[in-house]
């Protein structure tokens, strides 16, 4: 062989290589699992133009459907975006990665007192997205009664008015607050205790979703209702005769994140997206479309006055508000009563 037919190659093999390099990133793929009704299209796609990776967007209505689908499809998803309590879970059990936060500068933009969570000291593991309450809404034209707390929505004069989260562990904690027991402490005694008002209530319910409640108070399909605090701010938003209330018993906050699963196929996309979405002005769109509490301090200042003013979006300081921890198996005896209870409705 000459030397000619070496260097020729040698450079065939070496440009393929690089070749295959360049078709590896331009495969790179962000499979990102979140709440529906959470992250605008408008950030997927800004990402995806900056970046180059384009993301498989899947969504889910609840944390434990979350985990259900993560546990069936193992090294899939590069990121999903669970509640406190799940981050709590998955810790435990060993299913989420650590975050090299030297890959995400701008969680400098959070506010303080989100980064050192109680769940996640440190944020090992998990960076926030969005905060909220769980809370009461209302059209206040057909609402003509004081509706303070649970046990003024959840009357029978009010039945097939009503709609409520699809959701057990928060309908569930919805009845220990009624009773005047602790939302995290989920014992067979205290499910017994809270089974009748649940079944109670339950039956007066309407319609049961997570997704989305606002096309159903708008057209006044229902009245009242159970819901997330960003669905209640953009309905406050479009029309002040809808009012938002923490109910008296008891308000429930949650705070969502960002984390990546164990064994995720692409760590860095995934911790590109977390840190493209934490830049002030991308976390402003994500506020403009799904008004929760914006935990990135950096994004606030961009929000306003109005925003701001929002009561559905930020509480005041004031009140006092309690945070879901993982109750473990007592999960599976929230489902096994609200599938009865459900069943007989
Ligand atoms: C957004 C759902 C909010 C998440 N649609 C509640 N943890």
């Amino acid at each position: 062989m000459k030397l000619f037919h070496i260097v020729l190659i040698v450079t065939m093999v070496l440009s393929l290589a690089g070749c295959n390099r360049s078709s590896q990133k331009q495969q790179q793929r962000l499979h990102l699992f979140a709440w529906s009704e959470y992250v605008p299209q408008e950030v997927i796609d800004g990402f995806t133009k900056q970046t180059g990776i384009p993301v498989d967007y899947e969504v889910y209505d609840s944390n434990e459907k979350m985990l259900t689908k993560l546990l069936s499809s193992p090294a899939h998803y590069d990121l999903i975006q669970p509640s406190e309590y799940m981050v709590e879970h998955l810790i435990k059990r060993g299913l989420l990665e650590p975050i090299d936060q030297s890959a995400i500068p701008n969680v400098s933009n959070l506010l303080p007192e989100y980064r050192n969570p109680e769940y996640d000291p440190g944020m090992k593991y998990s960076v926030p997205y969005m905060a909220g309450t769980v809370g009461i809404v209302f059209n206040s034209d057909k609402i003509k009664d004081p509706i303070r707390g649970y046990q003024d929505v959840f009357q029978p004069k009010y039945a097939g008015r009503i709609i409520a989260l699809d959701d057990n562990r928060e309908i569930v904690s919805w009845a220990l607050d009624a009773k005047g027991i602790d939302i995290n402490d989920v014992t067979p005694a205290n499910l017994t205790k809270v089974k009748p008002l649940l079944a109670d209530w339950l039956k007066l319910v309407k319609i049961f979703n997570s997704d989305d409640p606002k096309p159903q108070l708008f057209s006044g399909d229902v009245d009242l209702g159970v819901v997330y605090c960003g669905d209640a701010a953009k309905l406050i938003e479009q029309d002040k005769k809808f009012k938002y209330v923490l109910p008296a018993e008891g308000a429930h906050r949650f705070i969502d994140n960002l984390c990546i699963p164990k064994d995720a196929p692409d760590k860095q996309a995934a911790e590109a997206f977390i840190n493209y979405i934490l830049r002030p002005e991308v976390s402003k769109i994500i506020s403009d479309k799904f008004p929760y509490t914006n935990p990135n301090g950096a994004a606030r200042k961009l929000l306003t006055p109005q925003q701001l003013a929002n009561p559905a979006s930020y509480p005041p300081e004031s009140v006092h508000l309690e945070i879901f921890h993982d109750i473990g198996k007592a999960n599976a005896d929230i489902s096994q009563l609200m599938t009865e209870l459900r069943n007989g409705r």
